[in-house]
C-alpha cells in the first residue's frame, strides 16, 4: 500500500486525492499511476505500450512518433443503447434519452468496479478542457486501466501539471472513473450523472465511451452545465474564414459524426480563392463552447487539444492538411497494416493516397488481400493526433478569450430533399432549423447505418439533459447577445437518380461558405424561400468550377411534396416530445406549413 500512499502524496489537490482514494479502495489495481503530461512520460508509455501489445510502433522514419493500436472487434463505435443520464428523476433525461435511477446505475457500477483493476496499473489523469485561463476552461480527472486511453487523454487534451494548476484548492473538477472492464459488450456501461459532475464508463476502450473528457464531459456533462450557467456546450467545428482583403470572420458549424465536420474544419480554398488570399484556419473539429461575452457577443472556444477523426476517406484531395496533420506523433486505431520489408509497419485504409497494398493486416487482425471481400481499415477507424500538427491551425486556437462567431451552421447527410444551402429567417426560426435537421446514420455508432433520424443539432446523442430544456435554452441565449449570428442549413450530400453525388464538396465548400459570409455582411443577394433566404443559382460563385447549371439547380430545388414528407417525419420528434415541447417549435412549424 505504501506505493499507493506515494501516488496519492503526489496529487496537489486534496478533494482529488480523497476521490482518488475511493477508487483505489473500490478498483483494487496494483500501481497507481499519475500522469504529469511530460514528453519523457510520453515515450515511457509507448514503449510499455509496445512491450505488452497495447500499440505497434510504425515505421518512424516515415511516420516519427506515430503508433497503431486496434481494439477489441466487439468494441469500435460508440454504443448509444449502453449511454444513460443518471439522476434522481426520468425527467432530468427527458425523451431522447437512455434513463437510469442514480442510485440503481451507481450500485450496479459498483460490483463492476469492485475489484475491476486486480493485477493491473490505475492511470490517474488530470486535464484541462478549453485553453488555459479560459473563462469556461473545466478541469477533469479521469480514472482509468488503459493505458491506451492515457496517451489519448495526453493528445486531446491540455493534461498533467497544467491541471492541477488550473484546478488549484478547488473542487470543482469532473470526476471520469473508467476501466475496460473486460470488455464484454454485455457489461458496458456509459453513466453519466450531471447532477453530480461524474461519469462512470465501464467496458469499452473506444474513443467517444472510454475518452471520457470529449463527448462525455465537453457535450453531455458541458451541455447541462452550460444551461445552469448560461452558456452553450455544442457537437460543432469552429473555423476562421480570412477573405484576402483582411477581413476575418469564425464560422461554428454542426453535423453528426462522420459527416465531414472535420473536413470543413480543414478545408483548403479552391484556386481562385487562393489566389485572391482567401484563407480557411481550424479552431477545431467536433466541440465549441460558447458564451455571450459583456458585449453580448457570442464568442466560442474549442475545449480540445487534438482531433479524433475518421480516417478512412481522408486523402488529399478529401483533407490534405488531415494527411499532413497525421504525419508525426499520432495513433492510428483499427486501420489496415502493411508489413514493410524491413521489419517495420506501415498503415493503410480505403481511399487513401497510399497504393493498395499487396497484402495487409485488416483492422481486426485477419489477413487481407485486395478483392478478399472485407474492408481492410474500420469504417470508423480514427487518428488521434494533436492540434498543433495541423498546418493550417488558427491563431487563436488557445487565445482564453475565444473567437466572435459570425455565422451558424447546421448540416445532415441527407440524399434527397435538403437543398445545397439556404438562411434561417431569424435566431428563432434557425433554432427551429437546427432543431429538426435529419440525418443518414454513419457507422460511429453502433447500429444500423444509413438510416434517416432526426438529430437536433447534431446532439440527439450528445444532450445531457432532458431535450425540452435544452431546446428552450438556445431559444433564451438569443436574449443574452445583442446582434446573434446568422444561422444556415447545408447538404453537402445530395444526389442525383443515378445516386451520385451532385455537389463536388471538400475545398468547393469554400462557394457555399463565401455566400454565407457575405450574408452576414448584408452583401450577398438571398430570394425568400418557403424554407428560409435562398441564393439563386448565380450568387454561388461558380468561376473555375465546372458544374452544370443544370445540376445546381436540382441541388438547390425544393419539392413541396418531398417538404411535406420531411414535416411529418420530423413527426417523430415532436411526438417524443409531446406537450412538452417549446412553443417556439410549434409555432415554427405551424409558420412553415403556411408558407408551403
Ligand atoms: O464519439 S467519438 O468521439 O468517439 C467519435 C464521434 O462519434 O464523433
Ligand atoms: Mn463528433
Amino acid at each position: 500500500m505504501s506505493e499507493h500512499q506515494a501516488a496519492l502524496a503526489s496529487i496537489p489537490n486534496e478533494h482529488v486525492r480523497r476521490w482518488v482514494e475511493e477508487c483505489i479502495k473500490m478498483c483494487q489495481p496494483d500501481k497507481v499511476y499519475v500522469c504529469d503530461g511530460t514528453k519523457e512520460e510520453r515515450a515511457r508509455f509507448f514503449k510499455e505500450g509496445c512491450e505488452t501489445g497495447v500499440f505497434i510502433e510504425l515505421n518512424q522514419k516515415k511516420l516519427p512518433g506515430c503508433y497503431y493500436h486496434r481494439s477489441n472487434p466487439n468494441d469500435v463505435a460508440r454504443v448509444e443503447h449502453l449511454t444513460f443520464i443518471c439522476g434522481p428523476t426520468e425527467d432530468l433525461a427527458g425523451p431522447t434519452n437512455n434513463y437510469w435511477n442514480d442510485k440503481e446505475a451507481y450500485a450496479k457500477l459498483k460490483t463492476l468496479f469492485t475489484g475491476c483493476m486486480k493485477g493491473r496499473t490505475m492511470y490517474v489523469v488530470p486535464f484541462v478542457m478549453g485553453p488555459i485561463g479560459s473563462p469556461l476552461a473545466k478541469v477533469g480527472v479521469e480514472i482509468t486501466d488503459s493505458l491506451y486511453v492515457a496517451v489519448s487523454m495526453g493528445i486531446m487534451t491540455r493534461m498533467g501539471k497544467v491541471a492541477w494548476q488550473q484546478l488549484g484548492d478547488s473542487d470543482e473538477f469532473t470526476e471520469c472513473l473508467h476501466s475496460v472492464g473486460d470488455c464484454n459488450p454485455e457489461r458496458r456501461y456509459i453513466c453519466h450523472f450531471p447532477l453530480d459532475n461524474r461519469i462512470w464508463s465501464f467496458g469499452s476502450g473506444y474513443g467517444g465511451n472510454a475518452l471520457l473528457g470529449k463527448k462525455c464531459l465537453s457535450l453531455r456533462i458541458a451541455s447541462f452545465l452550460g444551461q445552469q450557467q448560461g452558456w452553450m456546450a455544442e457537437h460543432m467545428l469552429l473555423m476562421g474564414v480570412e477573405d484576402g482583403k483582411g477581413d476575418k470572420n469564425y464560422v461554428a458549424a454542426a453535423f453528426p459524426s462522420a459527416c465531414g465536420k472535420t473536413n470543413f474544419a480543414m478545408l483548403i480554398p479552391p484556386q481562385k480563392y487562393a489566389n485572391e488570399g482567401w484563407k480557411v484556419t481550424t479552431l477545431g473539429d467536433d466541440i465549441v463552447w460558447m458564451w455571450a461575452d459583456e458585449n453580448g457577443r457570442l464568442r466560442a472556444i474549442n475545449p480540445e487539444y487534438g482531433y479524433f477523426g475518421v480516417v478512412p476517406g481522408t486523402n488529399s484531395r478529401s483533407n490534405p492538411n488531415a494527411v499532413k496533420t497525421i504525419q508525426k506523433d499520432t495513433i492510428y486505431t483499427n486501420v489496415a497494416l502493411v508489413p514493410l520489408e524491413d521489419g517495420t509497419y506501415d498503415v493503410w485504409w480505403e481511399d487513401s493516397d497510399m497504393p493498395e497494398p499487396k497484402k495487409a493486416i485488416a483492422w481486426d487482425g485477419s489477413e487481407w488481400t485486395p478483392g478478399c471481400g472485407k474492408k481492410a481499415a474500420h469504417p470508423n477507424s480514427r487518428f488521434t493526433a494533436p492540434m498543433h500538427n495541423n498546418p493550417a491551425l488558427d491563431p487563436a486556437a488557445e487565445d482564453p478569450a475565444g473567437v466572435p462567431v459570425s455565422a451558424i451552421i447546421f448540416g445532415g447527410r441527407r440524399s434527397k430533399t435538403i437543398p445545397l444551402v439556404y438562411q434561417a429567417f431569424n435566431w428563432i426560426h434557425g433554432v427551429y432549423v437546427g432543431a429538426t435537421i435529419g440525418s443518414e446514420t454513419t457507422a460511429a455508432a453502433t447500429g444500423q447505418v444509413g438510416v434517416v433520424r432526426r438529430d437536433p443539432m447534431a446532439m440527439l446523442p450528445f444532450i445531457g439533459y432532458n431535450v425540452r430544456d435544452y431546446l428552450t435554452h438556445w431559444f433564451k441565449m438569443r436574449k443574452k447577445i445583442s446582434d446573434p449570428p446568422r444561422i444556415f442549413c447545408v447538404n453537402w450530400f445530395r444526389k442525383n437518380d443515378q445516386g451520385k453525388f451532385m455537389w463536388p464538396g471538400f475545398g468547393e465548400n469554400m462557394r457555399v461558405l463565401e455566400w454565407i459570409l457575405n450574408r452576414c455582411k448584408g452583401r450577398a443577394y438571398a430570394q425568400e424561400t418557403p424554407l428560409g433566404w435562398m441564393p439563386r443559382p448565380e450568387d454561388i460563385n461558380m468561376d473555375g468550377l465546372d458544374l452544370d447549371p443544370k445540376t445546381m439547380q436540382e441541388l438547390q430545388s425544393i419539392n413541396a411534396d418531398d417538404v411535406k414528407s420531411e414535416l411529418l417525419s420530423q413527426q417523430e420528434l415532436f411526438l417524443k416530445l409531446g406537450g412538452d415541447m417549446p412553443k417556439e417549435m410549434i409555432f415554427q412549424r405551424e409558420l412553415l406549413i403556411s408558407r408551403l
